[in-house]
This record gives structure tokens, sequence and C-alpha cells, in this order.
């Protein structure tokens, strides 16, 4: 399964986990990057100091490449932009806004840059401004989402740029990935399955509601904002929605999800939290290490694709 995007970053498999706020630390990223995938450490909100603590904890885990994701709307941002020059890291990815001012101070640095996009007029301009590559990042995903379907986005952005693309969005096993590949993707950025793994730190309630989720259990809150986030229906949502209805603001609304992702991931709180996770979580059903979900979707997806 070697591609481009092997070959750019350095990896066995063409798995990049994606750099999921709270969930994304250095004990996933470098448990992904042992079995051959590329692990990222989600920058998210967290000041510069905070995400240079996790690069260094992540180095001691492992020698292989790992990554950072900026999360463009954090007030830290640019501390961060900042930070993983200094810290010598080789791979970048980017989401929820436009990296441009970034983009020259990294490629001097000689980082390769993966902007995640949710349109196919983001993905020529990041291809203008040098990105590396892009993932193509469909609105089945967890978090915050753009309108589009992988689907429909990942064979419209392959077809417009010249650069790799990833793809992003539904995909938790070897069909998802072959299916990408079929679509024009050379590699794959999951989220969803990782957060259920051995190896990673979210609280036990969290992976539960993944594991027991079906096929329609997730909703999408802010989308009357603007600020459209994927997770699972709860208690929170609920109201969320409700009061969404009613024409609430999304400042009147804040209260609901204020620090309600870290509430769930590392407090458990699945009632009044933001559990975050994509379309794809009814499928999944189970804890494994990375090891074992990278080398099972890994063998099949190769399986599938010789067939
Ligand atoms: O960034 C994500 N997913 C995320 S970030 C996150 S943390 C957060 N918490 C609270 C509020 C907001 C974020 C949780 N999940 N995925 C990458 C992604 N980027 N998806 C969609 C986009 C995107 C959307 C519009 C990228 C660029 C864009 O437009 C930029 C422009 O200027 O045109």
């Amino acid at each position: 399964m070697e591609t481009r995007i092997t070959e750019m970053l350095g990896i066995r498999y063409p798995i990049i986990q994606g750099g999921m706020a709270w969930v994304a630390e250095h004990n996933l990223a470098a448990a992904v990057s042992e079995a051959g995938g590329l692990g990222l450490i989600g920058g998210a909100n967290a000041p510069g100091e905070v995400v240079r603590e996790e690069i260094r904890k992540a180095k001691e885990l492992t020698d292989k490449p790992f990554g950072v994701n900026v999360m463009l709307l954090s007030p830290h941002a640019d501390d961060v932009a900042r930070v993983v020059v200094e810290e010598g890291i080789k791979v970048v990815t980017t989401g929820a806004g436009n990296p441009e001012k970034y983009m020259d101070m990294w490629k001097e640095a000689g980082i390769k840059v993966i902007t995640v996009v949710a349109s196919v007029a983001l993905a020529k301009r990041m291809e203008k401004y040098g990105a590396d590559a892009v993932v193509a990042e469909g609105t089945e995903s967890g978090g915050h989402i753009g309108e589009a379907t992988t689907m429909t986005l990942v064979p419209q952005v392959a077809d417009a740029v010249s650069i790799p693309v990833i793809a992003a969005g539904g995909i938790a096993d070897g069909r998802g990935i072959a299916a990408a590949f079929m679509l024009g993707a050379e590699a794959v950025q999951i989220g969803t399955r990782f957060v259920v793994a051995k190896e990673s730190i979210v609280h036990e309630n969290y992976k539960q509601r993944i594991i027991k989720a079906k096929d329609i259990d997730s909703a999408v809150t802010g989308r009357t904002h603007g600020h459209p986030i994927r997770c699972l229906r709860n208690k929170m949502t609920r109201e969320y929605l409700k009061l969404e209805q009613e024409g609430k603001s999304f400042e009147e609304l804040e209260y609901l999800t204020l620090g309600s992702l870290r509430k769930a991931v590392q407090e458990g709180d699945i009632n009044e939290g933001t559990v975050m996770a994509g379309q794809i979580a009814g499928m999944i059903d189970k804890e494994q290490t990375c090891k074992e979900m990278i080398e099972e979707m890994a063998a099949q997806a190769a399986a599938l694709l010789k067939r």
C-alpha cells in the first residue's frame, strides 16, 4: 500500500490518526506511529507550552515520525505554529480554517504541511500556497465539519489538485480505506476508531458510548450559528438543538458547550458533555490496540484492492 503519502511521511501504512481535541495526546500519537501509521498530537485549544510538553513526551515513546494538528480557531494557534518549528516537528496538519499565514514559516523549516479542507476551493488555494497534501474531510466526521460528504468531496478534490489527497470522514475499516483509494485518495485519516483504542486516555464511559452507538446516533449542533459540530446524541445535544430551533444565539448557548468536551473525555460525563464522534461510530464495536486496528484495516484494504 505504498503511495506518495507513505513515501512523503516515511510511514508503513497510509493511515493517519485524526488530531482530535483532548483525545489526540502523546500516548495515542506515539502508539499509532509505533504501529506504522502517522500519529498526531492535537493542539486543539491548548497553549503552546502544553503542546511542547506533549511533543516531548511523544518523542520519549517513539522514534518514528509523528505530527501535530494546529486547530486554527484556537486563540493559541500562533504560539502552537511556532512551537512545532522549534521542536523540529516534520509534519503539521491544520483544521478549522485557512493556515496561509503560517505556510512560509513552516515551509522554510522543511515541515510537510497537510491542510484539512472541506471544499474544492480551499484545496486548490492550499495547493497554490505550497501545501504538500490535503485531507478532504467529509461531513460524516466527528467534531467541526463541513457540508460535503466524503463520497462527493474526495473525487472532486482529487480531480482539482495534483498534490496527494487523504480521505477522512466515515472511514473505520479496510472497506472504507479501499473505497477511499477508489475515489482517488492516497491515504486516509481516521479519528473515531482510535478514540476507543486501548492506548487512548479517553474515559471508559466515552469509549463505551461509541462502542454502543448505532448508525444514526449522531447529531449536529450549531448549524444555525455556522459552527457545526457532530457529536453523539445526549441530554446536551437535545437541549442545544431545542434552544437552537427556538432561535437562541451562539452566545446564549455557549454555556452548554463550554468545557463540555473535556467534561466528557476526562470526567466521563457523557450526558451533559460533548461526545464528539463521526457517523461511523455505529460500526465500531470493540477496544483494540492501535497496532491491532491498523494491521487489521490494512490487511482488509490490501485484500480488497487486490481483488
Ligand atoms: O477541525 C476539524 N475538526 C474539529 S476541530 C475541533 S475543536 C473545536 N471545538 C469547538 C469549536 C470548534 C472546534 C473539533 N473538531 N476538522 C477539520 C476541518 N476543517 N473540518 C472542516 C474544516 C474547515 C472548514 C472551513 C476548514 C476550513 C474552512 O474554511 C476556511 C476558510 O477560510 O475558507
